[in-house]
């Protein structure tokens, strides 16, 4: 035990009741299977990572796994333990445990939703408020900054010694789902203080994953931004600012390039609201939502079939850009 988790395990708060569950549910696990969420970034990578060399470390056989892409996204290649990844095709089909990190519905898994039923327990870790506790045991933090920042609780129960490869992809889920900090809370600064005294290169670690792009990603932003929308009737007159990137405008680039929009499009100042449609597939729309902070989009998500956070949040939809926005519209009121 290295950090006091008498104060983890006093409290009555549920997901801390569980933090225990949770680490007995670990601690016996004889084959583990981690999975990420579809589309992934790196705190759901970083996540899975983590928790997989902590169990090969113990000895224990693990895969972790997503979805979709069939490749990792190219700015998290440098975290590690990325040789415990396994392409999707190749999950085993059972196993004593299943873990998915970061991951606020089933959906999420995309195809690997079905190993949720060949594994004798199932175990969800996550930060999502709007998870839908689809496991046997769900420990739902929505307190915490990011998934990696729950698994710091459990590392420090279990009494795992974080050293500086797993403060390496705990950091990148850190420094990313704070947005490089601008979203930290009370406490968030002392964890990344703890993470980077391993001796990581938090610097280096944040320009692969956020400040990383090629040349192309200039262009489709010009393309991109220039063709945005400012509807300041919208969401009750508190204004909507959207934008649409096409299967044409990324082509040739990474998930990357086409998640960094959302995070120029949200400071319109006009617009309480943000959105970017982003076209998977020709018609198939992934839709990233931003909250300045008077609306909650995580409910309006979920309204849509998503859900996330109550100032990120997303979901996907179908047919004409034109349409998706009217009813985005409709469901911001
Ligand atoms: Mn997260």
């Amino acid at each position: 035990m290295t950090n006091c988790p008498d104060t983890l395990t006093s409290t009555s708060a549920p997901h801390e009741v569980q933090l225990q569950q949770t680490v007995d549910v670990l601690d016996g696990a004889t084959s583990v299977t981690i999975l990420c969420h579809v589309q992934p970034d790196a705190d759901t990578i970083g996540s899975g990572l983590a928790l997989g060399i902590v169990f090969a470390r113990k000895g224990v056989p693990v895969q972790v796994a997503f979805a979709s892409p069939d490749k990792l996204p190219v700015s998290m290649e440098g975290l590690p333990g990325t040789e415990l990844l396994v392409p999707a095709a190749a999950v085993a089909e059972k196993a004593d445990l299943l873990v998915t990190v970061d991951c606020g519905s089933a959906g999420r898994l995309g195809s690997l939703a079905s190993r949720l039923d060949g594994a004798r327990r199932s175990l969800v870790i996550d930060h999502h408020r709007s998870n839908t506790r689809y496991g046997m045991l769900n420990l739902i933090d929505d307190s915490a900054e990011s998934t990696t920042a729950v698994l710091v609780k459990l590392f420090d129960l279990w009494g795992v010694p974080i050293d500086a490869d797993l403060a390496h992809c705990l950091y990148a889920g850190l420094v990313t789902d704070t947005g490089s900090f601008r979203w930290a809370q009370e406490g968030t600064h002392t964890l990344a203080e703890r993470l980077l005294s391993t001796g990581i290169d938090g610097a280096a670690i944040a320009r692969s994953l956020l400040d990383t792009h090629p040349f192309g990603w200039l262009p489709m932003l010009g393309s991109v931004l220039s063709s945005a929308v400012l509807a300041r009737d919208a969401v009750g007159g508190r204004g909507l600012v959207h934008a649409v990137i096409r299967c044409s405008d990324w082509a040739g680039l990474g998930s990357e390039e086409v998640e960094s929009v959302i995070d120029i499009v949200r400071t319109t100042v006009e617009a309480e609201v943000a959105a970017v449609l982003k076209e998977s597939a020709p018609g198939s729309w992934s839709v990233s939502l931003r909250s300045k902070g008077s609306v909650d989009v995580a409910a309006v998500a979920e309204r849509l079939g998503g859900g996330g956070h109550r100032f990120a949040a997303g979901y996907t939809a179908s047919g004409a850009d034109d349409s998706v926005i009217a009813a985005l519209r409709e469901a911001l009121g």
